[in-house]
């Protein structure tokens, strides 16, 4: 599909814009790539806040709106494009929703670099530890989550849906931050599969990451 005038504000390492990444890939959507650069704080800069009032990234123009929130920018995805990230009935979708929702508003913001470094200037932690903890935990209860359902390819069953975007660039910061995934066989052998996926490989922070 090609599309006209598809723009995302995005940082190579944010996971949250790697969700997008992923969902853009998916649905073979051509798309510029404008990066904000979370390191020199860009992303309070009045260009990003103009866009994104949370001063935050992934920001997607597309059909002529600008929209924020990776979570909702995937879920207006799915429901202008055939992308069924969502299953068609209704418990399959809550159960994908709150899988998605323990990655995206229970780990993310806690181990937001922001946070984290909140946390650890307040002193009794690092950084390191900070994500580590919470990452572990999350990620535990996360596989717990999913040993609630027969074994599927995916997170649920055979088809990729929105907890498969959330799940591998999660897995993708566990990894940066050192977490041990030894306990979490499913999580880890989906994310294995995931990973194989061309859009999912395309969007990994080191296919993205800006040469200097
Ligand atoms: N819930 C938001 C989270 C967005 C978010 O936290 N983005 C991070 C990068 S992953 C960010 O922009 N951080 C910049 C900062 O904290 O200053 C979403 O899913 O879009």
């Amino acid at each position: 599909m090609t599309e006209s005038d598809v723009t995302l504000f995005d940082y190579w390492r944010s996971s949250a814009s790697y969700r997008v990444r992923i969902g853009l890939n998916l649905l073979g959507i051509s798309y510029a790539s404008e990066p904000v650069d979370l390191l020199s704080g860009a992303q309070r800069g009045e260009e990003n806040l103009a866009r994104n009032p949370q001063g935050l990234v992934p920001t997607l123009s597309i059909d002529g709106v600008e929209l924020t929130q990776s979570l909702a920018i995937l879920e207006y995805l799915n429901e202008t494009r055939t992308a069924e990230w969502l299953p068609a009935d209704a418990a399959g979708k809550a159960r994908v929703r709150a899988l998605s929702y323990a990655i995206a508003m229970e780990i993310h913001p806690v181990c937001n670099l922001r946070v984290a470094r909140h946390a650890a200037a307040l002193g009794g932690t690092t950084v390191e530890a900070w994500m580590k903890h919470f990452i572990t935990d999350g990620l535990a209860d996360f596989e717990a989550m999913l040993s609630r359902q027969p074994d599927g390819r995916f997170c649920h069953g055979d088809q990729v849906t929105l907890a498969d975007i959330c799940l591998v660039p999660q897995i993708y910061n566990a990894r940066r931050w050192g977490v041990n995934l030894g306990n979490l066989a499913r999580a880890s052998a989906i994310s294995a599969r995931l990973e194989e996926i061309p859009a999912f490989a395309a969007a990994h922070p080191d296919r993205v990451c800006p040469q200097s």
